[in-house]
């Protein structure tokens, strides 16, 4: 092997990691979290729709303690995420959407492109509450935030 076929092997190498380090901690992938929040019956069920740019539910309350799902739908022309920047409880989500690779900072972030469905499960901490936004550039500032109070 030459000098500069291993010089480009060691390269794809380390973007390959580098990728890979990006996506992993804090979830932006598919099916994330404590999944075995999945196999009970939710307490409560809400359903978002995600437009351009708004949700169009922006405030829920929820039980202290409860289980909650909630089915979040992309009906915008464009990527929606549904972001909690610290959170107490415990949560899982399952979508069929691909990460879009930001935000991974967050606690909680679930990327959907246009179009797409994915459920979160969140296991309310007791009485509080927490702001909810989405991420992507620009979006929170113009309003695309919301609340869940746990009662
Ligand atoms: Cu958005």
């Amino acid at each position: 092997m030459s000098y500069r076929n291993a010089l480009s092997i060691i390269i794809v190498a380390v973007v390959t990691t580098a990728l890979t380090a990006c996506g992993a901690p804090s979830g932006n992938d598919a099916d994330t979290g404590d999944q075995s929040l999945f196999q009970a019956e939710p307490d409560a069920r809400f359903a978002i729709d995600m437009r351009d740019v708004r949700f169009d539910v922006s405030e829920i309350e929820a039980p202290a303690g409860a289980l909650i799902a909630i089915t979040f739908t992309n009906r915008g022309d464009i990527e929606h995420d549904f972001s909690i920047t610290e959170f107490a409880g415990t949560f899982a989500y399952r979508t069929a959407s691909a990460a879009h690779g930001r935000s991974t900072s967050r606690a909680v972030h679930m990327a959907l492109r246009p179009g797409d469905t994915g459920e979160i499960r969140l296991r309310v901490p007791d009485t509080g509450g927490v702001e909810f936004f989405c991420d992507v550039a620009g979006h929170r500032r113009a309003g695309m935030s919301g609340t869940i109070a746990f009662r």
